[in-house]
């Protein structure tokens, strides 16, 4: 009986040993193989856009569920409050200050990376790394004026990408075509596309001219050339068959963002997903025109978040969720008008996009830089909330490291463990950026220096954080930043300016002011 029982039970042993080896086997790479990397990147969305972060009533239930699911940053920052010196940040690893020309570009700017410069998908590639990016680009192409009817180069192909579908700059800057490749999507040789940022193409409509041609009315700027019934920052002419219909972009970067990623499943890719809401003008398809009720710039961001389930959809379908990490975070803050009347003020009725920071777009305040901010990676990443100090600028050398590259830049720090969610020590300080002022965080503690120029910026109607004295912030007990400190706190103040300008440096310079047209 013994016996019997004593052979039963080696046989069992030996069924589980042969049968996890074979398990193994035939799953090699899955422990191997390194994560796809998924950056989705929001225009313009705001602290309190994203229901997860419990502020105001707008409803984003496919973020939140994504965000709930990862690792939430609640002091999670863009390196600047616009959007090309955030780009530029994010995809370099470096400081925007200390570029000098990382500033709002026009449709005509050259390429702002030196395509000799490290970036976050030259990083990935030397790992092995397909590397794609699908929607707004915003970081100057080609040596500037480029002839847009020819193959555009340098662009993001030269600087880490080997696939892109882009939008030049922005939805409100022409040229308003797609890019696949350095080349126009759809272009009529026949009938090729002229720029200018200075002067208009004589006979050709404008804004300022032409109010009876405009669906939606400018505001302030944004009364050049009229694409689709809207007027645009800059002079187009030509090029018809190539314009894009302002109501399909979401559809089609989703599209591309979804072919991009099912062709490129059989190797570790890395996806820059860039959306383009809710920056203006704000045009979401009909099928989300009206369903939040706060207009478009509401609905647009529903839009968003629709493309988003849409796109998980697709890595779940294909297979892809569990081995890919999903970044979410935005460019800057929130504005309601920033340009156009497209009643984001009108109906933004309980709304608070700017949740409980202070400022928006533009400014150094809080609600400036600091977005929503989250990591999700099925399986790999527990579901938690930090206060770690984070900045979109670590993504470079956080990845490299959770991907065992050992490139670096100076100003971007390993931070793989915060952004798994496994550890809570971020930053211990960050330079914050908007429009070419700096200010310093240090712990909870804020120094905004001495600025000059409008406290508020009138047309978009945001703070800017412009103070002829020093302002000295504690954002433990004052998150929307209205106690200034400074006299109170002498010795922290000496101490963070010191350190502020230790690395900032001697081109540090206090007399830069906003100037919006
Ligand atoms: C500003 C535009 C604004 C927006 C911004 C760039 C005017 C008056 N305002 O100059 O509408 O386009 O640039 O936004 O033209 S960002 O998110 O790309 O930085
Ligand atoms: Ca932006």
């Amino acid at each position: 009986m013994n016996k019997i029982k004593y052979t039963f039970l080696i046989l069992i042993l030996l069924i589980i040993t042969v049968s996890c080896k074979k398990a193994q086997n035939s799953n090699p790479d899955k422990i191997e193989q390194p994560p796809n990397i998924v950056i989705i990147y929001m225009d313009d969305l705001g602290y309190g856009d994203v229901s997860y972060n419990n502020s105001g009533t707008l409803k984003t239930p496919n973020i939140d569920k994504l965000a709930l699911a990862g690792v939430r940053f609640s002091n999670g920052y863009a390196a600047s409050s616009t959007c090309t010196p955030s780009r530029y940040a994010l995809l370099t690893g470096t400081y925007p200050w200390r570029e000098k020309n990382a500033k709002i570009l026009p449709g005509t700017a050259p390429l702002l990376i030196d395509t000799a410069q490290m970036t976050l998908p030259k990083m990935l590639k030397t790992k092995g790394y397909h590397t794609g990016i699908v929607g707004k680009w915003h970081l100057g192409l080609g040596e500037g004026n480029v002839n847009w009817n020819m193959p555009i180069d340098p662009g993001p192909n030269q600087v880490g990408f080997d696939y892109s579908y882009i939008m030049a700059a922005t939805q409100d800057r022409v040229p308003t075509v797609y890019i696949e490749d350095g080349e126009v999507v759809g272009l009529d040789k026949d009938d090729p596309i002229e720029i200018s940022y200075e002067k208009n193409f004589p006979g050709e409509p404008t804004g300022l001219d032409n109010p009876e041609l405009l669906s939606l009315k400018w505001h302030h700027g944004h009364n050049n050339s009229i694409v689709n019934g809207i007027p645009r920052i800059g002079f187009m002419k030509g090029g018809k068959s190539a314009l894009w219909k302002d109501e399909n972009m979401a559809d089609v970067f989703l599209e591309k963002a979804q072919k991009y990623v099912i062709k490129h499943k059989k190797e570790p890719f890395f996806l820059y997903y860039a959306m383009q809401q809710p920056h203006v003008p704000r045009t979401p398809n009909q099928r989300f025109k009206g369903v939040t009720g706060l207009g478009p710039r509401g609905d647009a961001i529903a839009e968003a978040d629709w493309s988003v389930g849409e796109f998980i959809k697709t890595l779940e379908n294909e297979g892809l969720l569990d081995n890919t990490l999903i970044i979410f975070t935005s460019d800057n803050g929130p504005v309601l008008n920033d340009g156009y009347y497209d009643e984001a003020v009108e109906k933004n009725g309980e709304h608070t996009p700017w949740g409980p920071l202070r400022g928006g777009k533009y400014s150094l305040f809080e609600a400036g830089t600091r977005v929503p901010f989250f990591a999700y990676w099925k399986g790999k990443i527990v579901p938690s909330q930090t206060d770690a100090l984070v900045s979109q600028i670590d993504l470079l050398s956080s990845l490299g490291q959770l991907i065992g590259s050992d490139l670096r830049t100076e100003d971007s720090q390993e931070l793989t463990e915060v952004f798994l969610g496994k550890s809570q020590d971020g930053r211990t300080n960050l330079i914050l950026e908007a429009t070419s002022r700096t200010a310093f965080r240090k712990g909870n503690w804020v120094l905004i220096p001495p600025y000059k120029g409008p406290a508020v910026a009138e047309k978009v109607n945001i703070e800017l954080g412009n103070n002829p004295t020093n302002q000295l912030y504690n954002l433990e007990d004052d998150l929307g930043q209205l106690n200034n400190l400074s006299d109170q706190y002498p010795e922290k103040l000496t101490e963070l300016l010191a350190e502020f300008k230790a690395i900032r440096g001697s081109e540090y310079d206090q007399t830069k002011a906003l100037e919006l047209k």
